[in-house]
């Protein structure tokens, strides 16, 4: 049986200092043990998925990420693993428990996970090898771990089994003294606005940035009018991995909290990852932009409408704990909000109309994924204080 505080230990010689993830029962003494020791940093995740994406951000501020789970979570990580952490190639330590083992006898739900979540991470690509269960074993493991990490830029993950971790006496107590604090909401959408082009909005916003600032673009054609408009090192544009840029933004902010970084995302991928809102209200990031450039659609791939035209993100991000959020329909209005965005009393939220359709000719960024992130990480390691 293994100790959570030896095993903790451990991964801390070996540098790892950010964990995120979502709990399971065989994890429990782990978990708590980790949310309890304050040398290093747990962030709750809403789901797997996200847990994913805010490791992604805290991999390319520069900390060592574990993400905790139970092999039901496994499946809501998937999108993510495929199509950000295999094209960034982006590695970190996976601890997935294994509910549902063959012979254990477990809960219905997870008979199938159980007999199927080695292959699943084979499948994924993902090196994997079950935690030992003796202290002894755990350097060398955890060393295996790092050399497949380093070698294929890919997670490695350690399957969990029931009964693996000695009880843990937790002191952990929920902490009412955080205040429910709704943000206050700015601004207001008229019946009969023109919605300004998306690219105005970018631009607009990117001229009032400073070289400092960290700044993500979600998926699609958000990222190639931002590409269109100018490239540099102090930009990412996210592929795949639909609604995950809130999450890698989030995870840099907490690695490297001076710093200014600015999610640019759009309706549809918002709307797909909404959980997100939670977790970045409870922490309240001082220097996080959260953008939404809304068209009402999923313009990126055809222009389907999106659930958005009744949907209220700056109600639904205030009430989460945003600081401020605006409501943006007019290019005047949006020139008056951005110096507000540099105040560091954040998490801000801007909600911004924009026009269906987007500029021709649209630009790729013209660097390979992994470029693009080598840059990145470059430009977050000398530009940590500011
Ligand atoms: C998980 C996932 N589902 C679907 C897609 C396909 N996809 C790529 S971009 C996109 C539309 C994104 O819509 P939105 O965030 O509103 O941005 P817009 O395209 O309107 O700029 C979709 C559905 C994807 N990349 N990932």
């Amino acid at each position: 049986m293994l100790n959570a505080k030896d095993v903790l230990n451990e991964l801390r010689l070996k540098g790892f200092t950010f964990f995120t993830g979502v709990p399971c029962s065989f994890l429990k003494p782990f978990i708590n043990c980790v949310i309890e020791s304050h040398d290093v940093n747990y962030i709750i995740a809403p789901n797997e998925g996200d847990a994913v994406s805010m490791a992604v951000g805290a991999y390319l501020a520069g900390s060592k990420c574990v993400v905790l789970c139970q092999n039901s979570g496994l499946g809501n990580m998937v999108n993510p693993m495929t199509s950000l952490n295999y094209p960034f190639k982006i590695p970190f330590l996976l601890f997935v428990t294994l509910r549902g083992e063959i012979g254990i006898g477990d809960e219905p739900q997870h008979e199938l996970m159980g007999q199927i979540t080695s292959e699943l991470l084979s499948t994924l690509r993902i090196p994997w090898d079950f935690l030992p269960s003796n202290i002894d074993n755990i350097p060398n493991a955890l060393s295996k771990a790092q050399q497949n990490m380093n070698a294929l830029g890919v997670p490695f993950a350690f399957i969990i089994k029931k009964g693996l971790f000695e009880k843990y006496h937790s002191n952990q107590k929920i902490d009412h003294s955080k205040p429910n604090k709704i943000g206050q909401i700015f601004g207001t959408f008229s019946v009969d606005r023109k919605n300004m082009p998306r690219i105005k909005a970018i631009e607009l916003i990117k001229d009032s940035t400073l070289v400092n600032d960290a700044l993500v673009f979600t998926t699609g054609k958000i990222g190639r009018e931002a590409f269109s408009l100018g490239d540099s090192s102090n930009q990412i544009y996210i592929i795949g991995s639909m609604g995950c840029a809130s999450g890698i933004g989030f995870g840099i902010h907490n690695v490297i909290p001076k710093k200014r970084v600015i999610v640019f995302d759009g309706d549809g991928a918002a709307i797909m990852r909404m959980g997100i809102f939670s977790v970045i209200g409870y922490y309240r990031p001082k220097n996080f932009v959260h953008v939404i450039l809304d068209n009402e659609s999923y313009e990126s791939t055809g222009g389907q409408t999106t659930t958005s035209t009744t949907t209220d993100f700056t109600t639904i991000a205030a009430a989460c704990g945003y600081n401020k959020c605006w409501r943006v329909e007019e290019q005047e209005f949006l020139k008056q909000v951005v110096p507000n965005l540099k105040m560091s009393d954040g998490p801000y939220l801007l909600h911004i109309k924009v026009a269906n359709g987007s500029v021709s000719p649209l630009l790729r960024p013209n660097l390979s994924p992994m470029e693009v992130k080598n840059r990145f990480m470059y430009f977050l390691r000398n530009n940590k204080d500011c």
